[in-house]
């Protein structure tokens, strides 16, 4: 029988494919690259991948820019290479979700390019388009993430469209039922083609207001003083119209019908949004009837990750959440690697994979992060992201996560390519390639797959209940529990040593092969630098 419910608690690991694998070289991954590196993605013990777009694309944006979403790009092969990868992978036991750019096309997408012909062929009304204001300036105030304002001008309709990512990203209008009904038909030609679910860029993006007014400011008390000030005046506009209207929840409803339809097909929503994350979360997947998971920023912020703050998240969580389903992730191919971005030690790396994998939630992995690998250095003649090139230095962009999966450390190119490589491999990440990792047992290859095998050993980490977290010192304690099985997680995050309290009843250790702490003398969990103490009740 299938088990409908597989996403529940499990392990994703995301793949970037233009730096997992090449195998033509021409110095980008692809997908042979991908099927050919599957076994190794088996051997972590995750339950499935989720491929970042390939999608015959221009690549402005490397690929979340689609011009047709229904072929591969070249770049990476055909629709047989696909075909091929995904029966390996459900050889070896690994579902896989592809990564639907829904929100917006790339302009030269055929839609783009007819909707922008003329005020009113068929397709005039498939992008948000819009009159200026009578100086001939943007008809409101919204921005682009990537700079600038949020429209840009078209001469031809003498209007301007919208783009809250890149000018060559314009957005689609989905108050239009043309085109939910266009790209749900995307949906299940990729169902039909046999893929297991969807990661939904931007989901919070689908709609924007229809009357387009203005953002108003961002209270003072809620901007981040950490973004630098020439890549703020985005982070100081309240988004409250440009995004995450009401409509959308009646979108996810019409997506999850068409999922329903297949026996065991799942959806995780990106939901970027700096204030109400948890919030958004919460809406989209309670009920059952919109999408199964969503993830948010929390953990892919510089916040360091204290006992303070994990507790706070999860308290929110428990508020905001507790009807509806989260996924976790600590890197992804947009924010600078956690090992850099919380400046953690081998230790530290060890004790928030332990601790990851015992979260009530799903989780994604991200390339590279199992193998503790630091943010890449890319000089800028080297520099391929335009967010990067446009707001370089205060913000130097997302290539320092991008740079290519290191396999060997035997050449140069980290056995990912024998061409030159699109962004180089980064010099210090050699020594941690995956062959090293292998033959040495300390590695946190190694460590990774010992705590993914934990979780999936405890049916109470992989879907079971949990307790509020709490902070005890510098650790998080909490229970999760399924059935008849209760497992107490300690997790000290921090290098000084920590004294955590026996709960009450009757308790065994597990988890050694995570460091796991047992009772001392006292009968109290004395927790050293970056340990964990794993107990099972009974
Ligand atoms: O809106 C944000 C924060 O408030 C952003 O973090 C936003 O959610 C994020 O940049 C969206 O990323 C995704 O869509 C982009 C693409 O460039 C990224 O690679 C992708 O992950 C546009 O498609
Ligand atoms: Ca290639």
């Amino acid at each position: 029988a299938v088990d409908k419910d597989w996403w529940r608690g499990a392990v994703i690991y995301q793949i970037y494919p233009r730096s997992f694998q090449d195998s033509n070289g021409d110095g980008i991954g692809d997908l042979k690259g991908i099927t050919q590196r599957l076994p190794y993605v088996a051997s972590l013990g995750v339950d499935a991948i989720w491929i970042s777009p390939f999608f015959t694309s221009p690549m402005e944006d490397f690929g979340y820019d689609v011009s047709d979403y229904c072929d591969v790009d070249p770049m990476f092969g055909t629709l047989s290479d696909f075909d091929v990868l995904l029966d390996t992978a459900h050889k070896l036991g690994l579902k896989v979700m592809i990564d639907l750019v829904l929100s917006h096309t790339s302009d030269k997408h055929p839609w783009f390019a007819e909707s922008r012909a003329s005020r009113d062929n068929p397709k005039a009304d498939w992008y948000v388009w819009a009159d200026p204001k009578p100086d001939g300036t943007p008809p409101n105030n919204w921005l682009s993430i990537f700079g600038g304002p949020a429209w840009q001008w078209d001469g031809r309709r003498e209007q301007y469209y919208l783009h809250n990512f890149l000018t060559s990203q314009p957005d689609l209008n989905f108050h239009n039922p043309d085109v939910q009904d266009a790209l749900l038909d995307v949906v299940r030609f990729w169902l039909d083609r046999g893929v297991d679910g969807f990661r939904l860029d931007t989901i919070n993006f689908y709609f924007a207001d229809k009357q387009l007014r203005d953002n108003p400011p961002l209270p003072v008390e809620m901007r981040d003083s950490s973004i630098a000030p020439r890549v703020n005046p985005y982070n100081h506009q309240h988004h409250i119209h440009s995004k995450n209207q009401p409509e959308n929840l009646e979108f996810l409803r019409r997506f999850r019908a068409v999922l329903d339809e297949y026996p065991a097909a799942t959806a995780v929503g990106e939901v970027g949004d700096a204030q109400r994350g948890l919030e958004i979360m919460g809406e989209y997947t309670a009920g059952d009837d919109k999408v199964h998971m969503c993830y948010s920023f929390e953990f892919l912020s510089g916040h360091a990750p204290t006992a303070d703050r994990f507790s706070e998240v999860m308290a929110r969580v428990d508020e905001v959440v507790s009807e509806g389903w989260a996924c976790w992730a600590f890197s992804n191919h947009d924010v600078i690697r956690h090992a850099s971005r919380w400046d953690l030690t081998p230790a530290a790396q060890r004790a928030l994979a332990t601790l990851m994998m015992c979260l009530r939630g799903s989780i994604c992995i991200y390339q590279g992060e199992e193998l503790g690998l630091p943010e890449a250095d890319v000089a800028f003649e080297d520099l391929q992201d335009p967010y990067g090139i446009e707001f370089w230095p205060e913000f130097k962009g997302r290539d320092g996560c991008r740079t290519p999966m290191v396999w060997e450390n035997s050449n140069q190119n980290g056995g990912f390519s024998e061409g030159r490589p699109w962004l180089p491999v980064s010099h210090a990440h050699l020594p941690l390639s995956v062959a090293a990792q292998e033959s040495n047992p300390a590695a946190l290859l190694h460590h990774y797959r010992r705590a993914i095998a934990f979780r999936k050993a405890h049916p109470s980490l992989v879907k079971g209940a949990h307790s509020p977290m709490k902070r005890v010192g510098t650790a998080v304690t909490f229970t999760r529990s399924h059935d008849d099985e209760t497992l107490f997680c300690a997790v000290n995050l921090s290098v000084d040593p920590c004294i955590v309290d026996m709960p009450e009843g009757v308790w065994h250790q597990v988890g050694q092969e995570l460091g796991s702490a047992g009772p001392g003398p006292d009968g109290k969990l004395h927790l050293g630098p970056w340990q964990p103490a794993l107990l099972l009740r009974g």
